[in-house]
C-alpha cells in the first residue's frame, strides 16, 4: 500500500463550511462530513439547530450565515427533516441537505422530506445515511476546491489514495 501524507492538521481559520444537524442525536451520522472537512483541511463549524425545536436560532443562523463567511450548509436531519429547506429559504448560501436514517421509516421520510423542495429553494440532497453525510462533505470541498488550491490538493490526494486502496486489494478473497 502506498505512504499515506500525515492529515492536514487542525485549522483554527475562519469556518467556510456549517455542519449542522437537527438533534445530538444525528451525530453518529454527520460525524461522517465532519471527518472528511477534517481530513481535507476544510475550515468548518458544527452546531446543533432543530427546525422545531429551536426555529429562532435556525433564523438567526441562516440569516448570518453569508455575512459570516460561510460558503456551504451541511444540514442533517431526520424523520420531517425541514432543516435544510428552512435553512435554504433564508440564506443564499448553498445548502447540502443529509437525510438521517430514521428509526421508523429508514430514512425514506428524511430523504422525501429533503429531496422534494418545490421550484425556486433548491436543496442538493444525499444519500440517506453515512454515506450521504461523507459525500456532503466530499461535495462541499470540490465546491470550495478551485478557490482554495490546498483543498483541492488534498481531495485529488483523496481520490488517489482510495483509488490506490481498491487497486491493491483487488482480491475479495484475501
Ligand atoms: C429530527 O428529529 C432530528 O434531525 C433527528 O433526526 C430526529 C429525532 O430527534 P431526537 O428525538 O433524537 O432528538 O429533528
Amino acid at each position: 500500500m502506498p505512504a499515506q501524507p500525515n492529515p492536514p492538521a487542525p485549522t483554527t481559520a475562519a469556518p467556510l463550511v456549517g455542519v449542522v444537524m437537527g438533534s445530538r442525536s444525528d451525530w453518529e451520522t454527520m460525524q461522517h462530513a465532519v471527518q472528511k472537512l477534517e481530513a481535507l483541511g476544510v475550515p468548518h463549524e458544527v452546531r446543533v439547530v432543530s427546525a422545531h425545536r429551536t426555529p429562532d436560532v435556525l433564523f438567526e443562523y441562516a440569516a448570518t450565515a453569508q455575512s459570516r463567511g460561510l460558503r456551504a450548509i451541511i444540514a442533517g436531519a431526520g424523520g420531517a427533516a425541514h432543516l435544510p429547506g428552512m435553512i435554504a429559504s433564508k440564506t443564499p448560501v448553498p445548502v447540502l441537505g443529509v437525510p438521517v436514517q430514521s428509526r421508523a421509516l429508514n430514512g425514506m421520510d428524511s430523504l422525501l422530506s429533503i429531496v422534494q423542495m418545490p421550484a425556486g429553494i433548491p436543496v442538493a440532497t444525499f444519500a440517506i445515511g453515512n454515506a450521504g453525510a461523507a459525500n456532503a462533505g466530499l461535495f462541499a470541498a470540490a465546491m470550495l476546491a478551485a478557490e482554495y488550491p490546498d483543498i483541492g490538493r488534498a481531495l485529488e490526494a483523496f481520490r488517489q489514495r482510495q483509488t490506490e486502496d481498491v487497486m491493491a486489494n483487488d482480491d475479495p478473497r484475501q
